[in-house]
């Protein structure tokens, strides 16, 4: 008979109050009989519920989070005659089943292990993962990817996720097919595992006419800037950072220093506060070697550097570049000195070399001539560490039961978690403040 039917749960043998997870349909949609309706799960199991008969859905009575057992009205369908003379499925067939039953879909494309007989009420005896921490809970109208558990598995299996699918199948369900050509187009642009489960999943930036809220003016990126930028999203997405915060007394530093004007004079050079922060930062990873070290591809192994190659943040007009200045540790200061100028100048004029951008083992950057008292820079991976300086501040510091005046350098140490402890990056910020503060190790 023609008219409107009720769908209902099902017998699911031993399963009360499971979780509906997933509803694949919604008012309006034409279903054949045995099509999905909706996904519940249970801590030992999924199902999806077939419609036993063809139709219209006129109602959907249960949403993702509602909690169902046998007899629960899930939806209302108007049925055609001929539809409703369709023998319904048989409800009880829902019991659970192997996950061995686990059959395609009608639309699914005939798979070698999954059966062949047209879609029965799906069971699959794992529980699905939980997504992973950060990704980002679906908006309301999210696209809910439509699969079939046996296509969920298999894309589970192989770390695609459906979200990020555009099924071929009925209704846009995912198929079987659609995971594979997902697969072999990832792998075809070798960046694609961003998109694949357990990596961070970024919602794509909404196109926006900020011209309808006022005037503007486009200005395109410079090249410096494009590529600078893709080496910080890299960093700051596939490095866990924390940065430690620190004050070095540079007092007596900054005395020595002027004292050498003169020299510097002598010798064209100006000896600024970074050419000796470079010459404490060397002594410090010698004593930490595993900040003067890189991360294999695998990430099982350290890779730690004998040399002591700095990269030195240079603010340039068309961008950020990250110069490295070698063998730091065999350079006397003026000769450092004139090297830090000779190679900023050339980045900002535009004149280094991809040898003059490569091989650094720690990078340096100090805004310590602009201003500021702290801020957490990005590590330049593949290095592990990064030390940000900022203004140098006459403060009065306790000490020996009196207040004296003291030149404070703050100091902002990032570091990859990975690979450095906390304890770690205090003991090394501690130290450098420790090296900063008696000249004469820097000097001899
Ligand atoms: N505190 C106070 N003053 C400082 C200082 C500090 N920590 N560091 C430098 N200064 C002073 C210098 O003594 C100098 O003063 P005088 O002109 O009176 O002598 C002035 O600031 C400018 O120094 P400088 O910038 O010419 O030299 P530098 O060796 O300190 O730095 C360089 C060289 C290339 C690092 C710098 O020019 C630069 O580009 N800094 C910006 C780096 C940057 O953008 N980092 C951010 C990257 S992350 O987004």
């Amino acid at each position: 008979m023609a008219g409107e039917k009720e769908i209902r749960v099902p017998d699911i043998g031993d399963f009360e109050d499971v979780e509906v997870i997933e509803v694949l349909v919604s008012a309006g949609d034409q279903v054949q009989c045995e099509d999905s309706l909706v996904t519940i799960e249970s801590d030992k199991a999924t199902v999806e519920i077939p419609s036993p008969f063809n139709g219209v859905i006129g109602e959907v009575c249960v949403s993702v989070g509602d909690r169902v057992s046998e007899g629960v009205l899930l939806a209302r369908i108007a049925t055609s005659d001929a539809e409703a003379d369709a023998t319904p499925i048989d409800a009880s067939r829902t019991a659970a089943q192997p996950e061995a039953n686990d059959k395609p879909e009608a639309n699914d494309k005939p798979e070698a292990n999954d059966g062949a007989s047209a879609a029965q009420p799906v069971w699959k005896t794992a529980a699905p993962p939980s997504p992973p921490p950060h990704a980002p809970a679906a908006a309301p109208g999210a696209r809910t990817a439509h699969a079939s558990p046996s296509v969920r598995r298999f894309a589970r299996e192989l770390g695609a996720n459906l979200e990020f699918i555009r099924g071929s199948g009925n209704k846009g369900r995912i198929i079987k097919q659609d995971v594979q050509i997902f697969i072999q187009r990832a792998l075809q642009q070798g960046g694609a595992p961003a998109r694949l489960e357990n990596a961070l999943v970024v919602e794509p930036a909404r196109s926006i006419d900020f011209s309808e809220f006022g005037e503007i003016e486009i200005a395109p990126l410079s090249n410096i800037r494009k590529i600078a930028a893709k080496s910080l999203h890299r960093s700051w997405v596939t490095i866990p950072h924390v940065t430690q915060f620190d004050e070095a007394d540079i007092t007596e530093l900054e005395t020595y220093r002027k004292s050498q004007q003169g020299e510097g004079e002598k010798r064209n050079v100006k000896l600024t506060v970074l050419t000796f922060i470079m010459k404490a930062v060397v002594s410090t990873l010698k004593e930490f070697p595993q900040f003067c070290a890189s991360l294999d591809e695998t990430g099982e192994n350290l890779i730690i550097k004998r040399y002591f190659h700095i990269g030195v943040a240079v603010d340039t007009p068309n961008g950020l570049v990250v110069p490295v200045v070698r063998d730091v540790d065999r350079k006397g200061l003026f000769d450092l000195a004139a090297e830090l100028a000779e190679i900023s100048e050339r980045a900002r004029n535009r004149k280094l070399t991809q040898a003059d951008l490569s091989g650094g083992c720690f990078s340096i950057s100090s805004l310590g001539g602009i201003g500021g008292t702290a801020f957490t820079p990005i590590v330049n991976g593949p290095e592990v560490a990064i030390l940000g300086v900022s203004r140098h501040v006459l403060r009065a510091v306790y000490r020996d039961d009196q207040f004296v005046p003291r030149l404070m350098l703050p100091l902002s140490l990032s570091y990859d978690h990975r690979v450095i402890d906390g304890a770690a990056a205090a003991r090394f910020t501690s130290k450098l403040a420790d090296v900063l503060s008696d000249v004469r190790d820097l000097v001899l």
